[in-house]
């Protein structure tokens, strides 16, 4: 069964309306459970809000874990990439790979990272990279080779130079430009063949802003939303063992990005609920 999983969270970015997603979303989907950051604990810190989104992720991978012990699928929905770092490092496996569909690298480091937010560092700390609150979630260490980012187009300086160290596999927006959809596709078909499991974390900012403007950092020149159905299309859901669809912003959506949420949330109950 798909469980699908709410997080009211906006402190991993700092930018309002992230917190409403899942409100926004109640009226089409049922939620099997929905988790809300602790208000107690949000205090500025460095990285911003540590201790309130250190505690979400540690119960979201408690949530997370429990539902796969189950043999059920999570997917996670939110307004706030930070969620990743909670539900990958419950799914995450020696054989995982993570398929990353983003406008951004999200391989920040506290000391790399010029916002301190910690949406910009859920990769990172995956890779063991961050502040110890967080990357002790890792029971695995997910290794740079096993991600594969699609729709990259804005990374910062530092962050680039860590990616190429840690070896973290791009498909860039200029790179699909030069090479075409077909290669970019042949690249996700290979990736896929090399892991056994994957997890699919799904950011609606890789969505050009024309299609989905409802996030928090927008990036122009993005993916189409016929491009990313075509993503989800291709992907083998048998293989697919958790998914998060995340950086939904209600308050700067005209209902495009709401609507493809939703059509993604129906593709994937239609190919994983097959199985
Ligand atoms: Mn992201």
């Amino acid at each position: 069964m798909i469980k699908r999983i709410g997080v009211e969270l906006k402190e991993g970015c700092d930018i309002s309306g992230g917190d409403l997603a899942i409100k926004s979303l109640q009226d089409m989907i049922d939620f099997d459970e929905i988790l809300s950051i602790d208000p107690g604990l949000i205090i500025d810190e460095e990285p911003l809000f540590l201790h309130a989104v250190s505690d979400l992720n540690t119960r979201l991978k408690r949530v997370v874990s429990q539902s796969l012990k189950e043999g059920h699928f999570p997917l996670v929905f939110g307004g706030d990439h930070a969620l990743a770092i909670g539900s990958i490092s419950a799914s995450l496996t020696k054989d995982t790979g993570v398929i990353w569909i983003d406008a951004h690298g999200d391989c920040n480091t506290v000391e790399s990272s010029p916002s301190h937010r910690i949406h910009g560092m859920p990769l990172a700390v995956l890779q063991g990279y961050g502040h110890p609150k967080l990357t002790h979630l890792n029971d695995t260490v997910l290794n740079g080779v096993d991600i594969l980012q699609i729709g990259i187009r804005s990374l910062d300086e530092e962050e680039a130079l860590l990616m190429k160290k840690w070896g973290v596999r791009i498909i860039s927006m200029q790179d699909i430009k030069s090479e075409g959809w077909k290669w970019a596709k042949q690249e996700l078909s290979l990736f896929i063949d090399h892991h056994p499991r994957l997890h699919v974390s799904f950011d609606c900012d890789s969505v050009d802003p024309k299609e989905a403007p409802g996030v928090n950092t927008p990036s122009k020149n993005g993916l189409s939303v016929r491009e990313v159905l075509d993503i989800f299309d291709t992907l083998p859901f048998e293989k697919v063992s958790s998914m998060d669809i995340v950086e939904y912003n209600p308050t700067k959506d005209d209902e495009k990005t709401k609507a493809m949420i939703l059509k993604i949330d129906a593709l994937v109950h239609l190919k994983r609920g097959a199985l």
